[in-house]
């Protein structure tokens, strides 16, 4: 659906006037009458958040609306409450709207066909946030912008694999899982079990969703303790469901980060504080600043301009010694 547009090497405000002008073609902003967006004036975004389940969230809440006011960019924000159903209310209302980008992060992977060749009609221009969606047709979105998650699954499972070199005691996993359906709970499930399947002694004998909530980790953790004695490592697809398994874990009469060992992804700032607590064991980083790349990506695409398909962001890990060095400096 790329299209190049006959334009030659003028700036960037006479190709978007030249665009917003001609208004045609899958990539041409949506051209409403006062849509004055990709002819210099304000870029209007609509923006279907999945909700404020956990710290990264409202950490990557905060930066996309601290990113669009910083780029001049008219932002309608909406919380999908995590679910499905509120987000395809919300791209529908954006499209009704005639805003110029379309920007979401999708709950869950599946079922976004129809919303999404409804903004394609439309010619408003969607770039996808954080979560991918698992629809073949790739020209429904413009770009991708978020972290692998199947990387950060590997990162965690290398981890665990050097922790227990030279062992040949069974080593029982307890995982708590992402939403259900989402592309980071299937990713980061799938990258750990790719790295951890080599070794025989890793068995995972307990794996549920916590739906990413503190209290979702907390319960299930609760039910995983009277069900299994004998659980050595916890991998929790975020930091909340790992802070609300180390409640139960406590309340347990155990002690987190000793007897049983803790894995978590995201690196927001409560989890780095028990990982320098020692409650947490080892932390695979996923960046929710994901704001000014994707204002950018929203510039672009308003303007007619190609944008990469997908945008990868930069992440580390982190052990206890690392989060107490890194801490202060954190900006969730
Ligand atoms: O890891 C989790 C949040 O999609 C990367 O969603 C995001 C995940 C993040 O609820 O804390």
């Amino acid at each position: 659906m790329r299209r190049t547009f006959p334009v030659l090497a003028v700036t960037a405000t006479v190709a978007a006037l030249v665009l917003s002008g001609c208004g045609s073609g899958d990539a041409a902003p949506a051209g409403n009458a006062n849509n004055n967006g990709a002819a210099g004036g304000k870029i209007t975004l609509g923006f279907a958040q999945v909700g404020a389940e956990s710290g990264w969230r409202t950490a990557n809440t905060k930066n996309i609306q601290e990113s669009a006011a910083a780029a001049g960019i008219e932002l309608k924000f909406s919380d999908g409450q995590q679910k499905q159903e509120n987000q395809i209310k919300a791209i529908r209302s954006y499209i009704a709207q005639k805003v110029d980008v379309i920007a979401f992060s999708p709950v869950v992977e599946s079922g976004w066909g129809t919303v999404l060749r409804e903004a394609k009609d439309a010619h408003i221009p969607v770039i996808l946030t954080d979560r991918a969606v698992d629809d073949p047709d790739t020209s429904l979105y413009r770009s991708f912008i978020g972290s692998d998650f199947v990387a950060e699954g590997k990162k965690a499972g290398d981890w665990l694999v050097q922790q227990y070199q030279g062992k040949s005691d069974p080593v029982n996993i307890a995982e708590l899982q992402g939403t259900t359906g989402s592309a980071p709970a299937n990713d980061r499930k799938q990258g750990f079990g790719e790295v951890i399947s080599a070794d025989s002694k890793f068995k995972i004998i307990a794996s549920q969703s916590g739906d990413f909530t503190r209290a979702g980790g907390k319960s299930v953790m609760e039910a995983f303790l009277k069900a299994h004695k004998d659980i050595d490592v916890l991998y929790a697809h975020n930091d909340d469901m790992g802070l609300g398994a180390i409640e139960a874990i406590e309340a347990a009469g155990l002690t987190p980060g000793k007897d049983i060992k803790i894995i978590t992804v995201d690196a927001v700032h409560d989890g780095m504080q028990a990982l320098a607590d020692g409650k947490i064991n080892f932390i695979v980083e996923c960046s929710p600043l994901l704001g000014p790349q994707l204002m950018e990506l929203v510039k672009k695409v308003a303007a007619g301009q190609d944008v990469p398909q997908r945008v990868l962001t930069k992440e580390t890990t982190f052990t206890q010694e690392q989060a107490k060095v890194a801490l202060p400096d954190r900006k969730y």
